[in-house]
């Protein structure tokens, strides 16, 4: 609360009315012509939280009706019904081969029709939900490089069989410089064909998927433009609550729950629709657990709108207008990666909201790695679009960033000074708002003394993360000054048969709550003679607290009282607590600054 559009109302009467009202409005208002009106027409209302609503222009909403059910093939292709597509042994060599191209299983997926039927994932409650009788039209833009036909195909079908066919203004794609020759005059000749107005656009040379994305806006004649990947498949009724939540505030950005093609079968598996989108410390985005609380503010309906700090990225709807008012997306970001971050992180800073409709499914071919060549090199261009998030949006948090790749400080980051600008004329809130506000459960500390590598007095070595998980022990290792981005390499797993990276992170966070920390873990010790785990934060103290004492240079675990000591004979790489004995083996060095 507290800011120009957030504004809180004491009475429950006046906004009840208010609400009743615009309802009455959007039902009733027919228009069914084109005639894009001016967006002044907008009334802002008051959303039961108290905070204000913008709903939707209604001379721009059209009357639709609910799109057929799609019957599964009847000469039984296989995967219908969402079905795992199991590949005869004696095919299996081929598979592999193909598997390649796109890293997912192009066989199975070039065996199950473009028009494959799938199963109602959706809660019982969705089903009877009814949506307003008018909503906005919106235009599907699909960008892709060197994708595979039947996906793409089936993306296309799936979107014109599970839409009402009034709200699918049309399909855009955007070929991004692909190479491949079914992409080429055979896909021109087939979008011919299509039911619904389908438009392709080619970007010139290679341009990533945020400017092809961009391109592809551009030529949007629906009021919201609605993108997915490339390789998904929209369930029944995806469409019509990702509208009605845009009608109800036009500054929503809209999700739906992202089930799991799997890559391997093709099986259409339902994904939790009690995860949200969040980011580690390296600016990965990554699902976790909805918390207590915004279950709470949903009165405990599964079935409610989901505010989630971020968003995967590929899959969401935007209301046009909306869109470019927010600043579209930064033509800086090259390829793939960080864009994500940055609308999530534009949009709740800058007075929109970013949620997740759990009656929308759209299932997305989840894949291990990249199929396609990164021109510039892979890191390179992760690292230059994460650090102009960073630069742009996370004010000191994005020191985070830089500790935990340091890499990114040789990667240039371009100019950022429009997108700067762009915080500044939308008066956007800081970074230590939408932490405070949208996403206290981050791994982000609000208030940290330190920030670096912790390292040993006497043995010169560091803290280290050793590539552990939560719950594994606290290890040592060779200062490296890497952040978060020394690798190893494990010894070939069995099962696998492949070499498998594992980051090592030396970066910790000395916090105000007294919490040692990398990333979402916390060292923890439960017993006066260790052992020291990583275990994730909890925020409580308990065993997670520790004192450092920047005279002494000794970190002492306050509920043992014991301090923290370079590793045993033993076992040379595990740190252990001891009785404090001023050895300087439990001196640690850490610039903290203590600023409170
Ligand atoms: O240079 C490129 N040009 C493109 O047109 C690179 C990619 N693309 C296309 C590509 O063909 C595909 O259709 O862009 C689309 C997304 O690329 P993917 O499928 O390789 O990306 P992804 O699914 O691995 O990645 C997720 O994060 C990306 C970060 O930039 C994008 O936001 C993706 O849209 C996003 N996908 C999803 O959100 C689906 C759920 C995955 C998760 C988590
Ligand atoms: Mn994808």
């Amino acid at each position: 609360a507290g800011s120009d559009n957030v504004m809180q109302v004491n009475n429950k009467e006046e906004f009840r009315g208010k609400k009743a009202a615009i309802a009455a409005a959007l039902q009733g208002n027919q228009i069914d012509d084109d005639t894009n009106l001016e967006v002044n027409e907008v009334e802002e209302v008051i959303g039961e939280d108290g905070i204000m609503l913008s709903p939707y222009p209604k001379s721009r909403l059209k009357r639709w009706e609910e799109a057929p059910f799609v019957k599964p093939e009847a000469d039984g292709l296989p995967g219908e019904m969402g079905k795992a597509v199991n590949i005869p042994i004696e095919q299996e060599k081929l598979m592999l081969d193909k598997f390649q191209e796109n890293q997912f299983n192009l066989l199975a997926s070039d065996m199950i029709s473009v028009n494959r039927s799938l199963t109602d994932v959706r809660f019982e409650k969705c089903r009877d939900k009814s949506y307003p009788t008018l909503l906005p039209t919106t235009s599907v833009v699909i960008v892709f490089h060197n994708e595979a036909w039947t996906t793409l195909i089936r993306t296309i079908w799936s979107t014109i069989n599970r839409s009402p066919r009034p709200l699918l203004k049309e399909i855009i794609l955007v070929d991004d410089a692909s190479e491949k020759e079914h992409l080429g005059k055979k896909l021109e000749d087939y979008i011919k064909t299509l039911p619904v107005p389908t438009h392709l656009f080619r970007t010139e040379n290679r341009s990533g998927l945020i400017r092809a994305r961009l391109l592809g806006a551009k030529h949007v004649k629906g009021d919201v433009i609605t993108f997915l990947d490339a390789h998904c498949e929209c369930t029944e009724g995806w469409l019509e609550p990702l509208l009605a939540r845009i009608v109800e505030d036009r500054t929503t950005v809209v999700c739906p729950i992202i089930d799991v093609i799997s890559d391997t079968t093709f099986e259409y598996i339902q994904a939790s629709d009690m995860t949200w989108g969040g980011f580690n410390w390296k600016l990965n985005f990554r699902w976790y657990r909805v918390p207590e609380r915004e279950m709470a503010r949903r009165g405990g309906d599964r079935t409610a709108p989901l505010r989630t700090p971020t968003m995967a990225g590929g899959l969401f709807a935007i209301d046009k207008d909306y869109f470019y008012q927010i600043g579209s997306y930064d033509q800086g970001m090259d390829i793939w990666g960080g864009e994500n971050l940055e609308m999530s992180f534009r949009v709740w800073q800058c007075g929109g909201r970013l949620e997740i409709v759990p009656c929308s499914h759209v299932g997305h071919v989840f894949r291990d790695k990249s199929p396609y060549s990164f021109p510039g090199g892979v890191q390179n261009v992760v690292l230059h679009n994460a650090a102009r998030v960073a630069e742009v949006w996370m004010d000191e948090w994005g020191e985070f960033y830089y500790a935990m790749n340091p890499g990114a400080l040789n990667v240039p980051v371009g100019d950022v000074s429009e997108r700067k600008a762009l915080r500044e004329r939308l008066k956007c809130k800081s970074f230590r708002w939408y932490l405070e506000n949208i996403y206290p459960e981050s791994q982000m500390p609000l208030d940290y003394y330190y920030l670096g590598e912790i390292r040993n007095s006497e043995t010169s070595n560091c803290l280290d993360t050793l590539g552990g998980k939560a719950g594994q022990p606290l290890g040592m290792g060779y200062c490296h000054g890497m952040g978060g981005n020394q690798t190893r390499k494990s010894k070939k797993t069995k099962k696998r048969e492949k070499k498998r990276v594992i980051p090592i992170s030396q970066v910790f966070a000395y916090t105000k709550r007294k919490q040692i920390m990398s990333d979402d873990n916390c060292l923890d010790a439960a017993h006066p003679r260790g052992p020291i785990k990583l275990i994730r934060c909890h925020g409580m103290r308990g065993n997670q607290e520790w004192t450092y004492d920047s005279k002494t240079r000794t970190i002492k675990h306050t509920n043992t009282g014991m301090c923290l000591d370079k590793p045993e004979t033993g076992d040379v790489w595990k740190p252990v607590l001891r009785p404090c004995n001023r050895s300087r083996g439990q001196q640690w060095l850490m610039q903290v600054d203590f600023k409170w």
